[in-house]
């Protein structure tokens, strides 16, 4: 009884936004600010149940990425620290859909009989935190209203965050270590040592002549990523490589415009703030919360960047994996008798350049696509046990199982006993726990990704060129098409083929034979009103004109 007045009383002052419908997209609620107010203090509802249910910590995340300034959206994280159970998307749908207070009681108190969630007055927290976007504290007050209206859960404002560095919190939270944002901050420098130190010196054959030219210029979108950059790198201390931030924020450029991992890498146009005085050297850019990553040079002749993307991130830590594992099975195949043989599995979109597909697989790699989201990518790598997954867009990340980790360290510690110094089946474990340490575990984060590409890099003594090398991009060309309804566009074999409407499949695949090494996909977009056109073929203008002549056919 007293949970209903509660929720009564602090959802009358949410009615929700009139003419709006928003979902739980591919990423959560996202729109223009002025729009969020009530949608917020619903998730925060949802949030707190969700912490009821699962007994656990939980996480929302107040941003909108790489989308403009003036948008904001909210997401939750799972205790685990990924994102939010898919079978609790549709209420949070229906939550944000009640038109009226009873009514909403109505919808938490349905759902929460279902899910027998009881109300017992337990504790548990919710963790709250938000990007830079000016929008963010009032949305803050309303999430924490949403959450507060649940008796039991606890608001607790961890501040300004990349949301990489919420799901860590979470994640860490829910395991009983240290858990602040502090922590996190150690972690990475800490394991950024352990790495370095394990690539460079147990490098193999010496290590002295890789440590050089080594300058890193990193693009923060005028957004979180830069300015936690900034503190990581006073923490890092380094010696052997400079890293320096552009557009970190705080010489007041705007967010996410003209800058960031997703203006970069979809208009491959240098980011502003950017210009001659970084031709030839090795530059990154993150977006707007930090959870995306890519890296560009920038050429002398023009303003359109060399652009390595997701994809070649992922074949960087690819290639580095299969190699540890070769050493150590290598050696392993004369002197240990468990015959473990680990699982990489490669997780990628249709939106993987099919270069970077065709390379992966040459390596002997096994290459699966999921649709497009983070969530789904994610639930793929769990399967293996070396899970490494990434979108074209730059975000991504590597997934260790937990038997793997054990099994690793076993190897660790029986291989220093019997050896005599140092063997190289060794060191080989050892730079795996090391990277295991270093990136992030619960979702795809631009920092630790960013100091596991330069320790690599250093390790193999590449540059950015030899790195961008592994393969040739094919050219590619995105467009998007308004529709008045997205949904009537339905997709199989993770987006690759389109079953709804009929018809329009084959009509595409008469369009693409046209094209030596065509490729082209529609889908609706999980985040906007639109229907998105990849194509790609031998020539730019190839890909262009496939894609073009499959907008029409979409329009
Ligand atoms: C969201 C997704 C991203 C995906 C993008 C596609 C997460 C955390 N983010 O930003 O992975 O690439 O949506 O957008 O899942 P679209 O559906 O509009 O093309
Ligand atoms: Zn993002």
């Amino acid at each position: 009884e007293a949970q209903r007045s509660l929720l009564l009383s602090s959802a009358a002052r949410f009615p929700p936004p009139e003419g709006a419908r928003l979902s739980y997209g591919t990423a959560g609620f996202r729109a223009d600010a002025s729009l969020l107010r009530s949608t917020v203090f619903r998730a925060g509802i949802l949030a707190a149940l969700r912490a009821l249910k699962t007994r656990s910590v939980i996480g929302l995340m107040i941003t909108a990425s790489h989308n403009k300034v003036s948008d904001n959206g909210v997401k939750i994280s799972d205790p685990s620290g990924e994102m939010l159970s898919q079978d609790w998307e549709p209420f949070a749908d229906s939550l944000a859909a009640a038109p009226t207070a009873d009514r909403l009681l109505e919808v938490v108190a349905e759902f929460a009989g279902l899910q027998r969630i009881e109300f017992d007055g337990g504790k548990v927290e919710v963790l709250v935190g938000r990007d830079t976007r000016p929008s963010g504290p009032s949305l803050l007050e309303a999430a924490k209203l949403g959450i507060g209206s649940i008796i039991g859960a606890v608001a607790v404002d961890v501040g300004i965050l990349t949301t990489p560095q919420l799901h860590w919190m979470v994640r860490a939270s829910n395991r009983s270590t240290q858990a602040s944002e502090f922590d996190y901050l150690e972690q990475l420098s800490r394991s950024f040592r352990l790495v370095s130190w394990c690539l460079m010196d147990l490098i193999p054959g010496g290590s002295e002549s890789n440590k050089k030219n080594d300058k890193l210029v990193v693009d923060g979108a005028n957004g979180v990523g830069g300015e936690k950059l900034l503190v990581l790198k006073e923490m890092l201390n380094l010696k052997d490589l400079e890293i320096e931030v552009w557009n970190s924020g705080r010489e007041g450029g705007v967010l996410n415009e003209g800058v960031g991992a997703d203006f970069v890498q979809k208009e491959k146009v240098v980011p502003s703030g950017f210009g001659l005085q970084d031709v030839g050297i090795r530059c990154a850019s993150l977006d707007g919360d930090a959870d995306r990553l890519v890296y560009f040079t920038v050429p002398s002749y023009s303003n359109k960047i060399e652009l390595v993307d997701g994809d070649k991130i992922l074949s960087l830590f690819a290639v580095f994996i299969k190699e540890q594992l070769s050493i150590l099975n290598k050696e392993a195949g004369a002197s240990t008798e468990d015959g473990y043989q680990p699982r990489i599995g490669i997780v990628q979109t249709a939106y993987a350049n099919g270069a970077s597909t065709d390379y992966l697989k040459q390596l002997g790699l096994e290459v699966v696509l999921t649709p497009t989201g983070v969530k789904y990518l994610h639930h793929k790598a769990t399967q293996y046990d070396i899970g490494i997954y990434f979108e074209a867009n730059g975000h991504g990340t590597i997934l260790f199982s937990e038997p793997f980790l054990h099994w690793l360290d076993a190897k660790n510690s029986e291989l220093s006993s019997v050896a005599e110094g140092c063997s190289e089946q060794q060191k080989a474990a050892s730079r795996l726990l090391a990277v295991s340490k270093l990136i992030n575990p619960a979702v795809g984060d631009a920092l630790s990704g960013m100091l596991l590409v330069e320790a690599i890099l250093q390790y193999e003594g590449w540059s950015i060129h030899r790195w961008s090398q592994l393969y040739h991009d094919l050219p590619s060309k995105q467009l998007k098409v308004k529709v008045a309804d997205r949904t009537a566009v339905v997709t199989a074999n993770a987006e690759t083929e389109v079953v709804k409407p009929p018809g329009i499949q084959e009509a595409i695949n008469a369009e693409t034979a046209k094209y030596p090494k065509g490729r082209c996909f529609i889908r609706p977009s999980g985040t906007e009103d639109v229907i998105r056109v990849y194509a790609e073929a031998s020539t730019q203008d190839a890909a262009d004109s496939l894609a073009n002549s499959v907008a029409q056919l979409v329009d």
